[in-house]
């Protein structure tokens, strides 16, 4: 039996029901079809639905706030340009559903918290400024005026600045971030923390130390070019499932495809395009040519016995190494030194095929390596990213058509976000075109990222938290230390399109502000406005929402931005926000000043498709200090597990979107009806005496624990276990993060599961 065990900072512990299914053999085709239309017109009706998925990722319509993967430069599909999970990321926007002050008035905070995520997005678009006043039990309507008064006034009685805090979820467009982090920087902190800090910063890092870019160097072209795309850590026929049509045009051309994953994830496996007959008549096309099933966090020790295979056969290209690389022979001689079948037990992948992986590269230049969250979310994080790095390197793979490096990002605009100066690490240039075009020192101090945030709010240093976007409480590790880090606060405040758990668990007081999301039609200033969005290959493209907004009381977020600089007296005449407000193009025009690569904006951004964005690594060139790409010795992790302790990895299921919840289903895993899942390999399950079935709990250091998950057989390497984020967030250590780039360990955590106690 289950048992109950509620608390407000996660909601309701029990098992829902679940059902086996088989594991999908190929992702897409006609399934996916039919759940995109069931999503969107179940929630938007059929007229506005259709609108809503007509101008989906078309070229005068609005960019998908799902993920980042690019739209095709040349010609996009008249009819589908647009992905399942994207449309069920529309669907959850365009939604007629609304909550309007009678619904906050029946329901108290306390009842909404004990519904789960699922129940709570699935209420509808937030239509109106609520207020939380200190002790009460529901929140409030507000006035916009009042609203931004109570914040601004709030903020300018800090003791100091870097007691706020400005949190961004990757969906704000560039416009408004750019005007958010001018707002920080204003009132005088570099506390810009946002979703980077958890999901690609190791990348980043990485990039940065290696190649001198923090961002990945190919374009959607150079896909079908290349002679093999490695994809590690990546399950993209759920989060970025348009990749898999780049993926088969690529196969096409003849690219062959190795897998490094620790599942053998449906979307590698194979692919019915929905925009082919062939396709939705459930032929498939297979993806993956060699799967390396690794164990979760072996890619290190499988990268090393490639790398080292690579270079004793001499399978490596000598002048790119010694004339565009930095510390190859120390490198060449850290190789050499280490030993084959360790590298092998120590990954979990068998001698011979980590020898058909090298024999696969062997002949090969144009390699591309693509990798997401199985690799940043590691305590070694940035060192297995430089890994991948020194096998580019090692096979000349950069800065040539074909080849390059591709770390997929997440959110929409999460990398557009980051060029726009939400960082919490500016660099001292930017800083420096801040202050000549608006004439204020902006603080040079670094700020707090995610996990620094809330230990500063834990610890009392900082009590205003403000998110633009987002679900800070769900999002981020150890959900009751979270949990506890805002409710310390004095004032939380949220720019938020549907409600979250985030605006449940809150400070002393607390804002929920409602703005528009990307489907939405943007009439600030009384003008049709736009914005723009950054894809994860660096082009810049406009976006314009079509849909009538569900209330006549939701702001932008550049509106918002601007009214509260208006209302916080501090801030009010450091730059003239009022204008910003009348046009867009303001907005762009100061970005021109201020970033490099966009120049132009406001004529380069109407051009259909939008522009890229100059790349050093693309052109050839590397900019780090000494203008060579730096290879990196780094040594395989030691493991120190227990006999009971399994390696368990926090993944999205085929049903969510980060904290929001879609549906209880994992269609391709075969799981149906349930988010309470453990996946775990047979062999564990005989050892721990677990059946397929079995409720457990599963416990986490330091007396963690997360109620009630069904034992589910799958396979996956022994030692390993998978669950779905955010459930088991609140096993997640506050300080267990990556070094260099402080990213929360999510895909390392150990666990041990036990059965579930009888009531
Ligand atoms: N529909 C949908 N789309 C999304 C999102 C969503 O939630 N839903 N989220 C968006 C965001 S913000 C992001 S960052 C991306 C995330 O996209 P992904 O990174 O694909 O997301 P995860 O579900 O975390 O999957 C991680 C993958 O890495 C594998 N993995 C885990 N640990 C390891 C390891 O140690 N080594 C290797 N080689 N593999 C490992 C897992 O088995 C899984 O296949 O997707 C974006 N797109
Ligand atoms: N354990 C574990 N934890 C993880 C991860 C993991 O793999 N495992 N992944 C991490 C990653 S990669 C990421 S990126 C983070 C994601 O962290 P966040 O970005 O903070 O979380 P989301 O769930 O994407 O945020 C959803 C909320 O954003 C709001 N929203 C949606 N659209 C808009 C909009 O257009 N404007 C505004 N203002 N608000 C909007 C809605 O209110 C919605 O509830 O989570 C991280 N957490
Ligand atoms: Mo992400």
């Amino acid at each position: 039996m289950e048992k109950k065990a509620t608390s407000p900072d996660i909601g309701p512990e029990q098992v829902n029901g679940f059902h086996h299914g088989h594991v999908k053999k190929a992702a897409a085709g006609l399934p996916a079809v039919i759940h995109s239309f069931q999503h969107v017109f179940g929630e938007a009706g059929l007229a506005r639905g259709w609108k809503a998925l007509k101008h989906l990722n078309q070229k005068d319509g609005f960019d998908c706030p799902s993920c980042a993967w690019p739209d095709p430069d040349d010609e996009r599909s008249g009819i589908a340009e647009y992905c399942e999970n994207g449309a069920k990321a529309v669907a959850e926007e365009a939604t007629l559903k609304k909550l309007e002050p009678d619904f906050f008035a029946t329901h108290s905070v306390a009842e909404l918290a004990a519904l789960t995520d699922f129940e709570i997005g699935r209420k509808g678009r937030i239509a109106q400024p609520m207020y939380m006043p200190s002790g009460a039990p529901h929140y409030q309507p507000i006035s916009w005026d009042d609203a931004f008064g109570l914040l601004g006034r709030t903020l300018d009685s800090l003791a100091s600045p870097n007691e706020a805090i400005f949190y961004t979820s990757g969906r704000t467009s560039n416009e408004a971030a750019f005007l958010y982090q001018l707002f920080a920087r204003a009132l005088g902190t570099n506390n810009l923390p946002d979703c980077s800090n958890m999901c690609h910063e190791s990348s980043g890092v990485a990039l940065r130390q290696a190649l001198g870019v923090g961002k990945g160097s190919v374009t959607l072209d150079d896909f079908y070019k290349a002679e093999v795309i490695i994809i590690l850590g990546q399950n993209p026929g759920t989060n970025a499932p348009r990749m898999l049509t780049a993926l088969q045009k690529a196969k096409a051309a003849g690219a062959l495809i190795i897998s490094i994953n620790p599942l053998p994830e449906t979307g590698l496996m194979g692919f019915n395009n929905p925009q082919q007959v062939a396709g939705l008549l459930g032929m498939d096309t297979a993806l993956t040519d060699l799967f390396l099933q690794v164990r979760i966090n072996g890619d290190m020790a499988l990268l090393q016995g490639v790398n080292k295979l690579l270079l004793e056969g001499s399978f490596f290209d000598r002048d790119f190494v010694s004339s565009r690389c930095s510390g190859f022979e120390a490198y060449a001689a850290h190789l050499r030194a280490l030993d084959l079948s360790s590298l092998s037990s120590s990954c979990g992948i068998a001698l011979d095929q980590i020898h058909e992986m090298a024999h696969l590269l062997a002949g090969k230049e144009r390699i591309i390596a693509c990798w997401a969250m199985g690799l940043t979310q590691h305590t070694n994080a940035v060192d297995t990213i430089r890994e991948v790095v020194n096998l580019l390197l090692l096979k000349g793979s950069i800065g040539k058509p074909g080849a390059g490096t591709c770390p997929v990002r997440g959110h929409s605009n999460v990398q557009g976000d980051r060029t726009m100066g939400i960082w919490e690490k500016p660099p001292g240039e930017f800083l420096d075109a801040l202050q000549k075009r608006f004439g204020f020192t902006p603080p040079r101090a670094h700020g707090y990222d995610v996990v620094d945030a809330i230990k500063a709010m834990h610890a009392g240093k900082a009590s205003v938290f403000m998110g633009m976007g987002g679900n800070f409480l769900s999002a981020t590790p150890d959900t009751h230390f979270t949990a506890e880090a805002l409710r310390r606060c004095r004032l939380t405040v949220h720019v938020s399109t549907k409600l979250n758990r985030s605006h449940l668990v809150h400070g002393t007081e607390a804002l929920i502000l409602p703005c528009f999301g990307r489907s939405d039609r943007d009439l600030t200033g009384g003008v049709e406005q736009f914005v723009s969005c950054e894809n994860s290959m660096g082009v810049v493209q406009a976006s314009h929402g079509v849909l009538a907004p569900v209330s006549g009381l939701l702001l932008s977020e550049p509106a918002i931005v601007c009214r509260l600089a208006l209302a916080t007296p501090s801030v009010r005449s450091k730059v003239d926000w009022i204008r910003y407000l009348s046009n867009y193009d303001t907005i762009r025009n100061d970005i021109e000043q201020v970033i490099p690569g966009f120049d132009r904006y406001n004529e380069r951004v109407r051009h259909p498709g939008g522009f890229y964005l100059p790349h050093p690594n693309r052109e050839g060139r590397f900019a780090t200090a000494t203008g060579l790409a730096a290879f990196n010795i780094a040594s395989v992790p030691a493991s120190s597990l227990g006999p009971d302790d399994l390696v368990m990895m926090t993944i999205r299921s085929h049903d969510q979107f980060n904290t929001t919840i879609y549906g209880l289903d994992d269609r391709y895993r075969g799981v149906y009806h349930e988010r309470r899942v453990i996946l775990m390999n047979r062999g564990d399950m005989q050892r721990l005496s677990l059946e397929e079935g079995t409720v457990v709990d599963i416990h986490g250091a330091a007396g963690r624990v997360a109620h009630n998950f069904v034992v589910v057989a799958y396979a996956i390497p022994l030692g390993c276990a998978a669950t779905y984020f955010p459930e088991t967030n609140v096993l997640v250590p506050i300080d267990s993060v990556a070094a260099f780039s402080n990213t929360p360990v999510s895909k390392h955590v150990v666990v041990q599961v036990k059965r579930a106690g009888v009531i």
